[in-house]
């Protein structure tokens, strides 16, 4: 049995391709003894489980055939997806998890997030997240019309694309300082996270810290067996 962890594929309509590398990374990889950790930004943006189109419904049919033979999928959010909910993940048969989540792989304790609270330094996303992570921001927003949400994101997606440009490399990046204190005050032996997009093994004071890297050119997934957690990346 293999556990395997993913982040940042970014599905969406118009990359049919990342769909299908997820299709084959999901049938050809991992059976149903297997278990699969998605930990954020598997969409590139959601918008609320109302909202549903073709290309949503071939993702839904992909999972679905999954956990219906018994692969078991937790589902953490991204900062891209946060708004995933419950009637999505009933519908699929995924287990929403918090971020951050513990688990235990062999006697270690292994931390898995996405990766966006480590970036402290990044005030601007910070004050951003604390805004829509509230469940009242959250109900208003679910209550707005489709169209009203879509142009919202559109708009939210600009501003983000723009101020990423004009933000520092290490401001987007993990502070040294959150991921030392986050690994003290937990005392974990293993960090997992994704959304800085810089896929890599680092050693935090004799902790490994393993970046997922996102799904373009190249899949990346974390797979652990026999006790041993490897980074991969493959050709999509
Ligand atoms: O995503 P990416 O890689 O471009 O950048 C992220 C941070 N940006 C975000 C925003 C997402 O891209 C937007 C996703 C939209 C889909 C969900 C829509 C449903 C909810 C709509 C909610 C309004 O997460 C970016 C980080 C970067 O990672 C690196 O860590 O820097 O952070 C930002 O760009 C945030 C800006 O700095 C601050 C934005 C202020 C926006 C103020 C408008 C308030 C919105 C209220 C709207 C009603
Ligand atoms: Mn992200």
């Amino acid at each position: 049995m293999s556990i395997f962890f993913i982040s940042d594929l970014h599905l969406e309509q118009n990359k049919p391709h990342l769909t299908k590398a997820f299709e084959n990374f999901i049938n050809s990889k991992i059976n149903s003894r297997d278990e699969l950790f998605i930990l954020g930004d598997f969409f590139e943006q959601w918008i609320g489980d109302d909202n549903e189109d073709s290309f949503i419904k071939s993702i839904k049919n992909i999972l679905k055939a999954k956990t219906a033979r018994g692969l078991k999928i937790h589902f953490m959010h991204g900062n891209r997806d946060f708004l995933i909910g419950d009637k999505f993940c009933e519908e699929v048969g995924v287990k929403l998890l918090d971020d951050p989540f513990i688990i235990n792989l062999n006697g270690k304790k292994v931390m898995l997030m996405h990766g966006d609270s480590l970036c402290t330094d990044d005030k601007a996303y910070q004050d951003f997240r604390n805004l829509v992570r509230n469940k009242d921001w959250q109900e208003d927003f679910l209550s707005k019309d489709l169209m009203e949400r879509k142009e919202v994101a559109k708009n939210l997606r600009e501003i983000s694309s723009l101020e990423n440009k004009s933000k520092d490399e290490a401001i987007m990046d993990v502070n040294q300082n959150e991921v030392l204190k986050v690994i003290r005050n937990y005392s974990i032996d293993v960090l997992i996270h994704g959304h800085t997009h810089r896929p890599c093994i680092h050693d935090e004071n004799g902790v490994p810290r393993m970046v997922l890297g996102d799904w373009g050119d190249f899949l990346w997934f974390i797979k652990s067996s026999k006790g041993n957690l490897n980074l991969i990346k493959e050709k999509i």
